[in-house]
């Protein structure tokens, strides 16, 4: 196993949803011990500290269809500065949240490095709204829309250029709550999921072969995981702002790490929606930190 000089960006915002308490995630996964646990592993962590993010008490809703659009633009784009830095730097950008909007910062900040970036988005949700197919107005029911170009012009084009990602680049994995409007850009992009049914019928290691064969043959020159917590099951992760039953198992998703990290093409990774206030004790945090473990080689005997 391969060690790596691992970079942590905490990115402690709420903006990208209503709910309050999820921008305590990036401290409540170190409460949980995430640096201890790469470092036991033989991995070097360099902790960078948090992204500044202004506080706002009452979030003004400006634009129904876009909530926080100022917040969101002004977070994604210091979160995609300093992903951009890591990379140049060579080190693995490993991003804690804050709510799922974060990652329009953190392809922003990838997508100049890589020419056939592949993606891996491990959720209970497809985050594939724009402001005109948004339920809810939401901007963390938008990132993978945004990253592939589609949505507001002023996150589309954070660091002045776009898309950050190519649709077919993109492996949806424990999807179980999809809107209308994001079917239609699911079909329409050619965009792969395994939903939980499939999951359900080929089992995480089918699913996992597949996914990972199916961007080897795209030939990508790098492979991002975006995981959010909710993509699991509640029982497992109840601190989640929009958590949804039938996720998936706690040893489906260490599964899904492990074999992510036995097959050696993971160069960045994000961890979103851990929101203390919703949990009980810190029991989502932990899970997050066992699956970075299994991610990052802890279980491989
Ligand atoms: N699809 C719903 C919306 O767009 O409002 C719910 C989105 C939940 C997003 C969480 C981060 O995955
Ligand atoms: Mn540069
Ligand atoms: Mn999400
Ligand atoms: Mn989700």
């Amino acid at each position: 196993m391969n060690k790596k000089t691992i970079s942590i960006i905490g990115v402690p915002t709420d903006y990208g949803q209503a709910r309050r308490g999820v921008d305590m995630g990036p401290s409540a996964i170190r409460y949980a011990g995430v640096v201890e646990r790469l470092e036991a592993i033989g991995h070097t962590v360099q902790d960078q500290g948090d992204i500044r993010v202004s506080q706002k008490l009452v979030k003004a809703a400006i634009d129904k269809q876009l909530l926080n659009l100022e917040e969101v633009i002004d977070v994604s784009t210091s979160l995609a500065n300093r992903v951009h830095e890591v990379v140049a730097e060579k080190k693995f950008p490993l991003v804690f949240g804050g709510d799922h909007s974060i990652a329009i910062g953190t392809f922003a900040g990838l997508g100049e490095h890589y020419k056939n970036l592949g993606v891996i988005w491990f959720d209970a949700h497809a985050d594939l709204n724009t402001p005109d197919t948004t339920p809810s107005g939401n901007i963390h029911g938008m990132p993978l829309a945004v990253s592939i170009g589609i949505g507001d012009e002023r996150l589309v084009q954070i660091r002045k250029y776009a898309p950050k990602i190519k649709s077919k680049n993109i492996v949806i994995i424990g999807a179980r709550s999809v809107d209308p409007g994001e079917r239609e850009l699911i079909h329409e992009q050619g965009i792969k999921v395994y939903t939980m049914h499939e999951i359900d019928r080929l089992g995480m290691t089918r699913v996992m072969e597949n996914a990972l064969a199916y961007l080897k043959g795209l030939a990508v020159d790098g492979l991002h995981l975006s995981l959010d917590l909710d993509g699991l099951d509640p029982l497992y992760t109840p601190g989640v702002g929009t958590p949804v039953p039938g996720g998936m198992t706690y040893r489906e998703s260490h599964l899904a790490m492990e074999m992510l990290q036995e097959s050696g093409m993971l160069t960045s990774a994000e961890f979103v929606e851990v929101n203390p206030i919703l949990d009980e004790k810190n029991k989502t945090a932990d899970v997050a930190v066992a699956l970075i473990g299994s991610l990052f080689g802890e279980t491989l005997v």
